[in-house]
């Protein structure tokens, strides 16, 4: 499989759940800006132009975040990173959808270099409640997809490193922060972090 990605972006958490789930895999750097990779026009693999992309090794390609995870999930369902069965399994796709969607598109403009501080404070102010009700959600749970490591912790692990290299304000987010602390000493995390930085120096 090939996994294009840009370094920091919400592709590191598929990029994490193939760690996790030791599944053999390419990195592939696209340069969001202008489009392209080391083969060329990066649209022609993905038209969105967006990462996440999967190549699989069958040829076919997978776009959207949630759907990339969920078919990585199934390759090895014993490593129990989303339920099989049950209503378990739509409690955690629920908590990732919330992450993928209110938690990550309200960061989206903060990366527009064109928004003018007003609209930087109301995306903020935004974030700062959703990241509040994911605090609350870690009061009866360890992890945010429930009483293991799943899919939703590696996307709350990006989305909180989003928050503090864009002056999110959760510092009275507790849970939010021991639980990223925690996400640092996953050997997973630990590695898709270091060849992402690696990565990042080259370019
Ligand atoms: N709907 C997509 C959104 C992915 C996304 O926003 N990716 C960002 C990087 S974090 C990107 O590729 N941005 C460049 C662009 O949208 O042109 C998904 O869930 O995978």
């Amino acid at each position: 499989m090939k996994l294009y990605f840009s370094p920091n972006a919400c592709s590191m958490v598929p990029h994490i759940v193939l760690e996790e789930l030791a599944l053999p895999f390419t990195l592939v750097p696209v340069n969001l800006k202008d489009k392209t990779y080391s083969g060329g026009d990066f649209r022609k693999i993905n038209s969105k132009g967006q990462v996440p992309t999967l190549e699989l090794d069958s040829g076919d390609v997978l776009t959207e975040n949630s759907i990339i995870l969920q078919y990585l999930a199934g390759l090895k369902p014993e490593a129990g990173l989303l339920a099989t069965t049950g209503i378990e399994r739509f409690h955690q796709l629920e908590r990732l959808n919330f992450l993928t969607t209110d938690i990550h598109k309200n960061f989206t403009p903060l990366f527009n270099p064109s928004m003018p501080a007003e609209g930087t404070k109301i995306f903020k102010d935004i974030l700062k409640t959703k990241f509040t009700w994911i605090d609350e959600q870690l009061k009866s749970s360890e992890y945010i997809s429930g009483k293991t490591f799943g899919l939703a912790d590696a996307y709350l692990f990006v989305m909180t490193s989003w928050a503090s290299a864009k002056g999110v304000e959760i510092s009275a987010c507790e849970r939010v922060l021991s639980h990223h602390e925690k996400m640092k000493q996953r050997p997973s995390v630990e590695k898709a972090l270091k060849s992402e930085k690696e990565f990042k120096q080259k370019v």
